[in-house]
This record gives C-alpha cells, sequence and structure tokens, in this order.
C-alpha cells in the first residue's frame, strides 16, 4: 500500500486537498482511506498555517511513475516551483510518504519520506490510518514514532472530512459479477482491481491444478474430453461452494469466468459425439448455479491476445495458434448474442491498458455501471 501526505497553504485549502484526491483517484488509483484533515503551523518556514491529510492509496504504478503522476497533479492545481532555496507557501503539496515496504534511495525520490519522524502533521493522519503500520528501515509503528517525534507544534483536527471519489459510483444494484473474455483478455488482472473499488469478495478459476491442461495443449484429440469435464467439475464446485455461502443481497463477488464458459470451449474442442454427452451433463449442473448480475465480456484482437499470452510465458499455452482464439471468440459472441442485453457488456479493451492506465481502467467501471 501507498501512502500521500497531502498539504496545502495558499487560497482554499480544503477545495485544493480535495481536488488533490479527485484527480489522485483519476489518475494514480482506488483511495482505499483518508485521515481527517489538521489544521498545522507552518514547520520549516514563515507562512500562512496548513490543511494536512494523509491518504491510502491503492495503485499498480511504479514508484517513478506515480512520483511523476504526481508532479503533474500538483502542476495542474497551480502548483509553482521556484529555484529558491528552502520552503514556501503552496496551494498544493503531495509527498509520497510510503511506497509498500519500499526504501528508495534516488535523487529525486526517498522513501518512506526522510521527514516523516520531524513532522506531527504526518504522523498524527497516518497513525489515525493505521496506528500499527511499521516503517521501513526505522522499525518502529507510527504510534511509537508519534510518541517520540521531537516535533511540539499544536496541531488541530478539522471537522469537515474529505470525500472519497468512489462515492460518485454506486455500487449496490450488482452483486454478482463475471468477468469473462478469451484466453490472455486480462479477466484476472480486472477482477483483481475492481474487487478493491466494489469491495467484493474476489473468486479465481483454480485452471493452474489442472493436470490435462499442459496435456491438452499437446494432444487436444486424446485430452480434450477429460479436460473439459474436469473444468466443468471444478467451476462447478467452486461456484456452488464459493458463491453459495454469500448473501448475494449483503455481499458481493466477482468471479474472474461465467460458468457457461465450460460449453463454449467443450463445443470447439469436442467431436459431436462427445459434445452431446457432455452438453447433456452441463445444462443438469448449469440449472443449478447462480447467474451473475452483470456479465462482463472484455473483447481483446487476436494479436494482443497472442502477445500477453506469450509475455505471462505459460509453457503449455506457447502452442496456442490465432485461429484457436478466434473460434472462442466467436463462440463467446454466438453465447452473448442469446443473452439479455440488459446484463451483458461486451467492453472493447483492444485500444486500452487498464493495468497501466487508471484513466482506461475507470473507463471500464463506469460501462459497468451504465
Ligand atoms: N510542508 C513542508 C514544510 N512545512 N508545514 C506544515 N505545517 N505542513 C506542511 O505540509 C509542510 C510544512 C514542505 O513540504
Ligand atoms: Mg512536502
Ligand atoms: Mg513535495
Amino acid at each position: 500500500m501507498t501512502y500521500l501526505g497531502l498539504g496545502s497553504n495558499l487560497g482554499n485549502r480544503f477545495e485544493h486537498l480535495q481536488a488533490a484526491v479527485q484527480l489522485l483517484f483519476e489518475r494514480v488509483g482506488s483511495v482505499v482511506k483518508i485521515s481527517s484533515i489538521y489544521e498545522t503551523p507552518a514547520l520549516g518556514f514563515d507562512g500562512e498555517a496548513f490543511l494536512n491529510c494523509v491518504i491510502q492509496v491503492d495503485t499498480t504504478q511504479t514508484s517513478s511513475r506515480l512520483l511523476s503522476e504526481i508532479l503533474k497533479i500538483e502542476k495542474w492545481l497551480g502548483r509553482e516551483r521556484t529555484a529558491t532555496e528552502g520552503y514556501s507557501s503552496r496551494v498544493i503539496d503531495i509527498d509520497i510518504l510510503l511506497y509498500n515496504d519500499e526504501v528508495i534511495n534516488k535523487p529525486n525520490l526517498q522513501v518512506p519520506h526522510p521527514e516523516i519522524l520531524n513532522r506531527k502533521f504526518v504522523l498524527q493522519p497516518l497513525a489515525e490510518i493505521d496506528n500499527a503500520l511499521i516503517i521501513p528501515g526505522k522499525d518502529m509503528s507510527t504510534q511509537e514514532l508519534l510518541a517520540e517525534t521531537k516535533d511540539t507544534s499544536e496541531i488541530i483536527k478539522q471537522s469537515k472530512w474529505l470525500r472519497n471519489p468512489i462515492k460518485d459510483f454506486d455500487f449496490n444494484a450488482i452483486n454478482y459479477i463475471a468477468i469473462e473474455g478469451n484466453i490472455g483478455a486480462g479477466k484476472t488482472s480486472l477482477a483483481h482491481l475492481l474487487s478493491v473499488d466494489f469491495n467484493a469478495k474476489l473468486i479465481l478459476e483454480r485452471f493452474k491444478d489442472n493436470p490435462f491442461l499442459p496435456k491438452f495443449y499437446e494432444d487436444q484429440a486424446r485430452y480434450a474430453f477429460p479436460l473439459e469435464m474436469s473444468f466443468l467439475a471444478d467451476r462447478y464446485q467452486q461456484l456452488l461452494e464459493d458463491i453459495k455461502q454469500f448473501d448475494l443481497f449483503k455481499e458481493r463477488v466477482i468471479v474472474d469466468y461465467d460458468a457457461y464458459k465450460s460449453l463454449i470451449f467443450a463445443n470447439i474442442t469436442l467431436q459431436d459425439e462427445e459434445f452431446n454427452l457432455y452438453k447433456k451433463l452441463f445444462s443438469l449442473m448449469y440449472k443449478e448455479l447462480p447467474k451473475p448480475d452483470v456479465y462482463v465480456y472484455l473483447y481483446q484482437n487476436t494479436d494482443r491476445l497472442l502477445e500477453n499470452i506469450k509475455k505471462r510465458g505459460r509453457d503449455y499455452e506457447k502452442s496456442i495458434k490465432a485461429e484457436y482464439l478466434n473460434k472462442i471468440n466467436d463462440g463467446y459472441l454466438e453465447f452473448i448474442k442469446n443473452q439479455h442485453t440488459s446484463n451483458v457488456k461486451i467492453i472493447d479493451i483492444s485500444d486500452m491498458d487498464f493495468v497501466k492506465n487508471r484513466a482506461d481502467y475507470l473507463s471500464i467501471v463506469r460501462q459497468i455501471l451504465a
């Protein structure tokens, strides 16, 4: 997890903090926690009092990408950096306090922030979010550091709170989301990201344990039937056991597959007689399973699928051909054609990178909720 310190001592300080939280949400990642705001005297220079707070964010960005996004956000909000030595008043300041457990020592970025121990306006809100949090390299918790800091300045907790931008999204009507897509489309990555924002339980397919999968890619005709059967059995068991233990009216689940996937793949990989037998069993089992409120199909073009498959480097997937992926895509589209359009969202991600670009990710969230 990443912790950022925010401060403003010029103009409408509260609005600047709120605008910074909004832009960090849009550009950097989910805002997991927001501390109270504190009014604090300018430390280390003569200036108006600050409003300070700390936020915890969940981001997939590297620390250097994060820093460059922060510098852009500060600039958009009117921060001017002068060449003069020392501190000066500013509309907004965003500091990386902690980046996971990392210790970073680069000329333009030191993490943990070197001044954390000397600043009550950082330690107090940080301890408020997590008083047991250990500062890497110091091996003391925020609470212990707060008790020991030499900073004696008086900081005053404000009654007004910042708003978490996620509140603009209404997740209430959706309790069960299935993320679908071709092999290598990014189902699992998206499901991971969504589970944070939707505050949902994540259920992932257990394909790694399937002993038939590597064999299948070597000899399709021989291993297709046992492969499809074992996938069917596994998915059925998982969806039945894992989802039924939730109260779907109260709790949210995100799954990185949908049960119907079994039939789509079997239709491609099995011979006619095998498929007919398979279909009978499938229909019996499918009836019993809860159906998702929203079925998301991530459409990715075949070239990028092959690229992604190559990148993740699973040995047994190396033999996958464009032709096979095209058949799978056709199978999905055929299934989708026969569904109620209201709960199916086909999302074209061929021009997106939702892991790297937060804006792409948020556009997917908005399409799911639309
Ligand atoms: N930031 C500084 C220097 N001094 N004092 C307060 N109270 N709050 C700040 O955020 C602050 C400061 C350098 O960034
Ligand atoms: Mg600072
Ligand atoms: Mg700074």
